[in-house]
C-alpha cells in the first residue's frame, strides 16, 4: 500500500496527523496557507478594535476590550506556532504578509466607526468565526485542532460580550439604537462574506474537505450562521439589511439575497476601504520593534553561552 493510501485511511479513520508524520505535499501546503492566513487574521483583526481601546464609554467596556484584542494576539500566537511545526517559519510568515503575497480576512478592510461597530464585530464577526471555527476543533492536523479548542473558547466569551454590549444599547436611548442599527446594518454582509466564496467557486473546499481540514463547506457554515443570527437580531430589536431574509419551510432554512461577490473579491485583493491602512499599521510595528527582537535574541544567545 503506498504512503498516499496509508495517509487517506489514517484521515478517514479519525487518527489525527501530527508533525513528524508523513503528509502529501499538497496537504502540508493547504495547512501552511489556510493556518497562516488564520493567524494573520487574528493580528490584523486586533486593529479595528484596538482603534476603539482609548475611548472605550467606560472602565468596564475598556478592560473587557483590551482582554479582548490580547486574546486575539494570543490566537495570532498559537497559530503561528502550528504552521511552524509543518517547517516554514514566522519569519517567512510575516514576510508574506508584509509584502501582500499571504491573504488574511476580508472583515478587517472595513473600519468601526462607532461604538457600536465593537458590540458588532464581537456579535456577528466574532460569531461568523465561532460558527467556521468549531469544526477546526475536530481537523486533522494535530497541532492545529489543539490550538482551536482553547481559541474557541474565548471566541464564544468574544461573541458574548459582543451581543450584551448591544443588548445595551438597544435598551438605551434614541439615538444609541440609531448608532445600534447603523453598525449592523454595515457589517452584515461582510460577515456573511467572512465565509469565502460560495462552494461553486471554492478552489479549495473539496481536497479540504476529503483531508478533513475543513468539515463543512463554506455555504453550509454561512447557512448556519444566518440561521442562528436572525433570532438573535430579534431579540435586539435590530433589522438586518436584507429584504430577501425569510423563513423557508421547504427547506427547513432561512433564505437571504444575493451576495455582492465584486465587493468580496475587491476587498480580497487588496482594495477594501483600509486594507492599505491595516498593512501599513503591521508593517510599521514589524519596523518598530525590531530592536526587541534583536535584544531578545541577544540575551537568549548570552543565556546559551552561560548555560554551556
Ligand atoms: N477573506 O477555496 P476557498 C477571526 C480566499 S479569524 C480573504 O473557499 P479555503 C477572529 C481563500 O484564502 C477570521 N480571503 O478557501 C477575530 C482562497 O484564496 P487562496 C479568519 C478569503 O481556505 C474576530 C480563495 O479565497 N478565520 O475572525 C476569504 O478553503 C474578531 C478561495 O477560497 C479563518 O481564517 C476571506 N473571508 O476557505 C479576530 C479560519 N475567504 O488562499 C479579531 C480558518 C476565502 O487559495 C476580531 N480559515 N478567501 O489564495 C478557513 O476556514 C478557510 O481558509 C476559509 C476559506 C473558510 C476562510
Amino acid at each position: 500500500m503506498n504512503q498516499e493510501t496509508l495517509f487517506q485511511q489514517k484521515i478517514d479513520a479519525e487518527v489525527k496527523i501530527e508533525a513528524r508524520d508523513w503528509m502529501p505535499e499538497d496537504y502540508r501546503k493547504t495547512l501552511i496557507r489556510q493556518i497562516s492566513q488564520h493567524a494573520h487574521s487574528e493580528i490584523v483583526g486586533m486593529l479595528p478594535e484596538g482603534n476603539w481601546i482609548t475611548r472605550a464609554p467606560n472602565l468596564r467596556r475598556k478592560l473587557i476590550l483590551l482582554a479582548k484584542v490580547q486574546d486575539e494576539a494570543g490566537h495570532g500566537l498559537y497559530l503561528y506556532s502550528a504552521a511552524e511545526t509543518l517547517g516554514i517559519s514566522r519569519d517567512e510568515m510575516f514576510d508574506q504578509l508584509h509584502t501582500g503575497k499571504a491573504k488574511y480576512s476580508s472583515i478587517f478592510n472595513y473600519p468601526t466607526l462607532t461604538w457600536a461597530d465593537i458590540g458588532a464585530i464581537g456579535w456577528l464577526v466574532d460569531g461568523a468565526a465561532i460558527m467556521n471555527q468549531v469544526m477546526l476543533c475536530r481537523t486533522s492536523y494535530g497541532p492545529y485542532a489543539r490550538a482551536m479548542v482553547k481559541i474557541c473558547k474565548e471566541e464564544s466569551f468574544h461573541q458574548r460580550q459582543g451581543y450584551e454590549s448591544l443588548l445595551v444599547l438597544s435598551k438605551g436611548t434614541e439615538a444609541q439604537r440609531r448608532m445600534l442599527q447603523d453598525a449592523v446594518n454595515r457589517w452584515w454582509w461582510p460577515s456573511i462574506m467572512m465565509f469565502g466564496p460560495s462552494d461553486m467557486e471554492s478552489t479549495n473546499t473539496e481536497k479540504s474537505v476529503l483531508w478533513k481540514i475543513k468539515r463543512q463547506t463554506n455555504d453550509e457554515l454561512r447557512q448556519r450562521f444566518v440561521d442562528a443570527t436572525v433570532e438573535q437580531a430579534q431579540i435586539l430589536g435590530v433589522t438586518l439589511p436584507d429584504p430577501d431574509l425569510k423563513w423557508n419551510e421547504t427547506r427547513g432554512h432561512y433564505d437571504f439575497g444575493q451576495i455582492n461577490w465584486d465587493e468580496f473579491w475587491n476587498v480580497v485583493k487588496g482594495n477594501g476601504p483600509c486594507n492599505k491602512e491595516r498593512l501599513a499599521a503591521r508593517v510599521n510595528a514589524w519596523e518598530k520593534g525590531a530592536w526587541v527582537r534583536e535584544a531578545a535574541l541577544a540575551y537568549s544567545e548570552k543565556r546559551k553561552k552561560k548555560v554551556a
